[in-house]
């Protein structure tokens, strides 16, 4: 596929302004474009809901054009639309000025980061120039009291006049702009989803970031994975769709009612948060914030109704901004950055924010925490998360996604920060990974005075005491670098565990010595770490009730049993005790023995052979 199949969009570009100045008409003039697809928009004459076209710039380039609608009644469209768009096309008719919502899409775009644009001093054709001069000052004051810049151009979607100057303008706009959105996460924002007959179900929208190809599993926050079967790109079937693209997906693997406008798709799963702390900010426009307020919350091409706590005050004044923890109605997939728009519940744009942390948690925000976020510095921010899961350590994409930098970022704050070390791919205080190999190695000492004889820990049991989630503890076990430990299959012990301490083997030998002795009728001992270890290498066995024997009077002990019971068919107690001339205890310890030995199975008052030992007679 060539360059031009590719549909690689150099910039998106979103229209704003007052109903009726122009927007649409403009569109259709560069691209051929009719962007209101709509049957209800034709028969009102305005637009209601976005509508996207391609446009082909003089130098070549080609940038995606949304198309809002200015009607006061659907800015929550325009907000949708203008969410991820790079650059505004302003368009003022010159016969009425600046009007209500050429301010509120320009407050919108200013909320959602959109800085740079052009303006289209529209309808030149039906004023005379004085009245153009008037509008154009206007807009200039308009500007200046965002402080904004912008080229103003005098354009006319009835006759073309200025036309080919505004596609100059925004072909500027594409040559300046450089790829913003090269992360490797792709979100795209469901605004369409519907269902094609002999296709299935298809959703549009605009990629945020990333690319999504042919054949990709994506992810919902509710947990579905739709896979791609067919990609386009404003209208064109291809492989890839790029970031800010016009995209449709052809969806596998779920119901058309399962996925709907709001919803987004995504190439790794991140998960949807109901609270989320942000650095809001009011328009100079608005009225004081009170702290506690319900207000919609618009982010992507979803909105829900949101609390704003304000961090540190009761009100918040208009022009001014704070951190505040919002708690949404419904739950939101956010990143770190994102900008989202704050309306009143009577539909009044008030002001916005950037998110800082997307899921929140803990009952109120912390502002050190916040701070760290917002300001973007590598070497703040880390510490600062790996400080908050102490225990769990984080990887580089971890920590990337969570603080909305680059992981080349994370790796460099990590790399040279001397408080911060690296156990297998988890990063991790230093102090905390090191105070859990002390606790460990105490542990493993611990286990070794008690246990002389088997001084080592699971693997389970070892991980318990690092007091680090497993799979930190268990990087830290593997970690070859960490050579107080040592780890077997068997389990974890301190590298000279081997060795059986000197007088524990002296005491051992006398044990045995002791056993043997004393045969098939042991005395009563308790279970001391020299006895542990001659049943550790068998040199003793357990007979249950603190006796233990000595391993050939064991033996000898089954070869009795298993004698009378293949002479007579079965043993009893009383033919043990005489055979064996002991007490009834040791019969009784014998035959237990015996059964749990898989040689004798207890039947009635008597036992037999096993079927295994019958059949090696
Ligand atoms: N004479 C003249 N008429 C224009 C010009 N631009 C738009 N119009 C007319 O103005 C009316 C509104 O134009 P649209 O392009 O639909 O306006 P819009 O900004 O898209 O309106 P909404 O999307 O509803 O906000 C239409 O009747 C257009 O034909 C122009 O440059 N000159
Ligand atoms: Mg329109």
């Amino acid at each position: 596929m060539g360059e031009a199949g590719e549909h690689r969009i150099s910039l998106t570009i979103g229209t704003a302004g007052h109903v009726d100045h122009g927007k649409t008409t403009l569109v259709r003039y560069m691209t051929g474009t009719d962007t209101d697809r709509l049957e209800e928009e034709h028969r009102r004459g305005i637009s209601i809901v976005p509508g996207y076209a391609e446009l082909d710039l003089p130098s070549g380039r080609r940038a995606s054009l949304v198309d809002v609608p200015g009607h006061e009644r659907f800015v929550k469209n325009m907000v949708s639309g203008a969410t991820g768009v790079d650059a505004f096309l302003l368009v003022v008719a010159a016969d009425d000025g600046v009007m209500p919502q050429t301010r509120e899409h320009l407050d919108i775009l200013r909320i959602l980061g959109v800085e740079q644009g052009v303006v289209a001093l529209s309808k030149v054709d039906t004023v005379d120039e004085e009245t153009v001069e008037l509008a154009a000052l206007e807009v200039e004051d308009l500007l200046g009291s965002r402080d904004i810049s912008a080229p103003l151009v005098r354009v006319s979607g009835a006759t073309g006049e200025g036309v080919e100057n505004l596609m100059q303008a925004l072909d500027a706009l594409a040559r300046d702009t450089t790829d913003l959105r090269s992360d490797d996460l792709a979100r795209l924002p469901v605004d369409r989803s519907f269902v094609l007959k002999g296709i299935g179900v298809v959703v549009t929208g605009t990629l945020w970031s990333g690319e999504i190809r042919l054949g990709d599993v994506l992810h919902t926050p509710t947990g579905l994975r739709p896979r791609v079967r067919g990609v386009q790109n404003h209208g064109h079937p291809a492989e890839v769709a790029y970031a800010g693209a016009r995209t449709a997906l052809d969806l596998t693997g779920v119901e058309a009612s399962e996925i709907e406008a709001g919803d987004v798709l995504l190439s790794y799963p991140v998960p949807a948060g109901r609270n989320l702390d942000a650095r809001i900010r009011l328009l100079q426009s608005a009225k004081p914030l009170a702290h506690g307020v319900r207000v919609r919350l618009h982010h992507g091409t979803r909105s829900t109704n949101a609390r704003v706590r304000l961090t540190d005050r009761e009100e918040l004044e208009p022009g001014t901004g704070a951190l505040a923890r919002l708690r949404l109605d419904e739950p939101l997939v956010t990143l770190r950055g994102d900008r989202f728009v704050l309306r009143s519940m009577d539909g009044v744009t008030v002001g916005g924010g950037t998110v800082l942390d997307p899921l929140a948690t803990g009952r109120r925000p912390d502002p050190s925490w916040l701070e760290a976020l917002e300001s973007g510095d590598a070497t703040k921010a880390v510490p600062h998360a790996l400080a908050r899961k102490p225990t769990q350590g984080m990887t580089t994409e971890e920590l990337s996604l969570v603080l909305g930098l680059s992981p080349e970022e994370v790796s460099r704050a990590v790399e040279i920060d001397a408080g911060l070390e690296t156990v297998g791919e988890l990063h991790v205080a230093a102090g905390e990974a090191a105070a859990a190999r002390e606790r460990l190695l105490v542990a493993l000492e611990r286990r070794a005075a008690e246990h002389p004889e088997s001084p080592e820990l699971t693997v389970a049991e070892a991980r318990t005491a690092t007091g680090l989630s497993t799979p930190l503890a268990d990087a830290l076990l593997a970690d070859a670098t960490f050579a107080a430990i040592r780890v077997t299959d068997t389990g974890v012990s301190l590298p000279q565990a081997d060795r059986v301490p000197p007088e524990l083997e002296r005491e051992a030998e006398q044990l045995l010595e002791t056993l043997r002795a004393a045969g098939i009728q042991p005395p009563a001992v308790e279970s001391t770490p020299a006895m542990r270890l001659l049943v550790k290498r068998a040199d003793a066995v357990e007979l249950g009730g603190s006796l233990f024997a000595a391993r050939e009077a064991a033996e000898s002990a089954l070869e009795r049993i298993k004698t009378i019971c293949r002479e007579e068919g079965e043993i009893s107690l009383a033919g043990l005790r005489d055979s064996l001339g002991t007490s009834r205890k040791y019969a009784q310890a014998w035959l237990e023995y015996s059964d749990a030995q898989g040689v004798t199975s207890r039947t009635g008052d008597v036992r037999v052979l096993t079927r295994r030992h019958r059949q090696a007679m």
